[in-house]
């Protein structure tokens, strides 16, 4: 398939879509040109308790910094999520879980449930001391519960604040440290593709190091495994919501107070705590769920299946299985295991049981099952399937063909959904009966997002056709509000480099129709399956052994994770660089930061390629990782040359 391959929208999109061509470019214009106006309207798509009268009030300039939406309104999400969908869809399924084991008891919890189950337990934090304003830690895996702690929260007025059950005790104790959750919400035992995930052991383990302010720790039963419980601190989940009402009614929370805290990596130092307030948040998910996936009730009124196969653990868990589909009544899928567990065909056989209409995923899961063939997924039906989505990184074309052509059987729209942690939901994307689709281009702006192509260096706007740094030139609702605890970073990491406009991070290029092709990081982020990780992170857990001087870590390419880990390792003198200390590094960096950290390459480097002020040039490493040796550049301002040479000769993969 050749690079400009183009699939127009089909008629029978074009005339039954939510938003057409027309309509779409109607509704841009207006988002931009009249934003109060746009958004006054859009915004009555949640319930108010207290209607709002201010809309926008924004700046991204040093002087008058500050970003609120909505900002004299009260609401609350947990009700806009559950009780006004009581009277009418009571009955529906809000959420049907998929357990990891195909043959193991599914769950579907109808509205009316799952209202009960917030209920419940937002009274078992109330009674455990949590107040309004306060953070809660959740440590859970792809479970029911996660959802129903997330809603509890929100009910109260707490600020969840979800750690990936993934993610090691040092790496959950640092978390909750720093936002100083005085409560762990966890279970017994995560499974994934049948392997046990020892989740409330983590717990235990990393509040032996940190987060001594912990008090209560409110553990799911899950796999019954048998594991100690502190008397004085842990508490059964299911005998805390039995002990109390199953009524508690919502609290008033002003559209700027929190909703969530979700850790990211950026370029530098440890995570940051992105915060994101309740109104534009609501705003946001809700409208772009329902535009990009053209999500709405059937003719007859039952509801569309949907699944985002995104953890809750990351943001997509976060926007698109609870929030965005919850806001909408729609009903949400949500699977604990993983896509080759018992067999590569079992996304494709959980679309054939629910047939379910809408799959959200992650390209590097795709490439991942593309490699095993068709067959897995040509014996399963799909047929329900309308829409497919895409999230996490750049899809590649063929990647792109195979989804639309294997999974999709041509006849899906895909939206290639680009938007990141602080942006709180998509702001590029195609839409299904709007957007001619062009395979690896996320297309075109959200309503009210308006992107722009800087040039790097000099920071001045780009126009027409090419490829710059991305910047977002004006907010829009569900952008983040601050770094917990450190407002002033906020504005340093996003809103300095090019002054006046929000920093994505990301390069870009833009094309002769105005699409913007998203073509990964241009900081010191990489992207590993979807996830981010800063270098920098990978680099501290790597010194903190008590063998390694110093660690320089750069992405390289990877056929399935997209980019993998190339850690350069600098030990103390008198170390054996041997084999075996490689793979205890690698253990050493699962340990501290979680497997998703795993280095997939690891080089003794007696030294590293440092100007004469003794930065490393990343360049340099990059370009080795890449193995793009041909072309180093000029490595004339290295303090010492000969380092370059060891380097290249040291290549493992060389
Ligand atoms: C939602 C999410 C954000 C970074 C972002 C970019 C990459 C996400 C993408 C994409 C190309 C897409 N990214 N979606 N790149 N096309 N459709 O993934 O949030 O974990 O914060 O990552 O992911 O590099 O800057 P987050």
């Amino acid at each position: 398939m050749s690079d400009n391959a183009v699939y127009p929208v089909s008629s029978e999109w074009a005339n039954n879509a939510i938003i057409d061509a027309a309509t779409y470019d109607e509704k841009y214009r207006r988002s931009i040109e009249d934003p109060e106006g746009f958004w006054r309207e859009e915004a009555q798509r949640l319930d108010w308790i207290k209607p709002f009268t201010q809309v926008k009030g924004t700046s991204f300039d040093q002087q008058d910094f500050g970003i609120r939406w909505f900002w004299d309104g009260t609401l609350n999400l947990s009700a806009n999520c559950l009780d006004r969908h009581l009277e009418t869809h009571g009955n529906t399924p809000a959420i049907i879980w998929e357990p990891d084991d195909p043959t193991s008891r599914n769950r579907i919890l109808t509205y009316n449930d799952l209202h009960e189950q917030v209920c419940r337990f937002a009274n078992v934090l109330k009674a455990n001391g949590v107040t309004k304003g306060e953070r809660v830690t959740i440590y859970l895996p792809m479970i029911p519960e996660a959802a129903v702690a997330m809603l509890a929260c929100a009910r109260i007025g707490a600020a969840h604040s979800i750690v990936f059950a993934g993610f090691s005790p040092e790496a959950l104790g640092g978390r909750i440290d720093d936002c100083a959750s005085t409560i762990v919400i966890t279970a017994d035992e995560g499974l994934r593709g049948g392997k046990r995930i020892p989740l409330k052991a983590n717990v235990d383990e990393a509040l032996e190091h940190h987060a001594r302010d912990v008090s209560r720790v409110i553990v799911v039963q899950h796999t019954g495994a048998d594991i100690p419980m502190d008397e004085s601190r842990d508490v059964w989940w299911h005998e805390a919501i039995a002990a109390g009402s199953h009524i508690c009614e919502p609290e008033e929370i002003n559209a700027e107070d929190p909703l969530f805290i979700l850790y990211t990596s950026g370029s530098t130092g440890k995570p940051k705590g992105v915060l994101h307030t309740t109104g534009g948040y609501g705003v946001w998910c809700s409208m772009t769920h329902e535009y990009t996936f053209d999500y709405r009730p059937h003719a007859d009124g039952s509801n569309q299946i949907y699944w985002c196969a995104a953890d809750i653990g990351w943001v997509t868990g976060h926007s698109y299985v609870v929030y965005g589909p919850l806001a909408n009544g729609g009903t949400s899928l949500m699977f604990e295991g993983v896509p080759n567990y018992p067999d590569f065909s079992r996304f494709w056989h959980i679309i054939d049981k629910y047939q379910v209409e809408i799959f959200y995923a992650a390209p590097t899961a795709l490439r991942a099952l593309m490699r095993e063939g068709d067959d897995y997924v040509t014996r399963t039906s799909r047929k329900s399937l309308k829409v497919l989505g895409s999230v996490g990184e750049p899809i590649n074309p063929e990647a792109w063909e195979w989804y639309y052509n294997v999974v999709g059987e041509k006849r899906c729209p895909i939206v290639d959904t680009w938007w990141q942690t602080e942006t709180g939901g998509h702001m590029i994307t195609p839409l299904p009966g709007a957007t001619a689709l062009k395979p690896g281009s996320a297309s075109r702006p959200m309503f009210g997002v308006q992107p722009a192509l800087v040039d790097p260096e000099k920071g001045t706007l780009l126009e027409g056709a090419t490829e710059g740094a991305l910047v977002i030139l004006d907010s829009w609702p569900g952008q983040m509000r601050s770094i917990f605890g450190d407002h002033e970073r906020f504005f340093q990491t996003y809103f300095s480099t090019y002054p006046g406009m929000y920093f994505t991070g990301d390069g870009c290029r833009r094309d002769e129709d105005g699409y913007y092709w998203i073509t990964g990081r241009i900081d010191d982020v990489i992207n590993v399956s979807g996830h981010r990780m800063g270098t920098a992170e990978v680099e501290s857990a790597l010194v903190l052994h008590p063998k390694v001087a110093e660690a320089a870590v750069v992405g390289m390419p990877h056929d399935v994770k997209g980019q993998g880990i190339y850690a350069y390792v600098t030990t103390v003198a008198g170390t054996d660089d041997s084999d075996e200390l490689r793979r205890e590094l690698v253990q050493w960096v699962r340990k501290e930061i979680g497997p998703i950290a795993t280095p997939d390459v690891v080089q003794f480097a007696p030294g590293l390629p440092k100007t004469r002020s003794g930065k490393i040039m990343r360049r340099i490493l990059r370009k080795i990782a890449e193995n793009d040796v041909g072309n180093l550049g000029d490595t004339s301002t290295l303090a010492d040359p000969g380092v370059v040479d060891d380097l290249l000769a040291n290549r493992p993969h060389a």
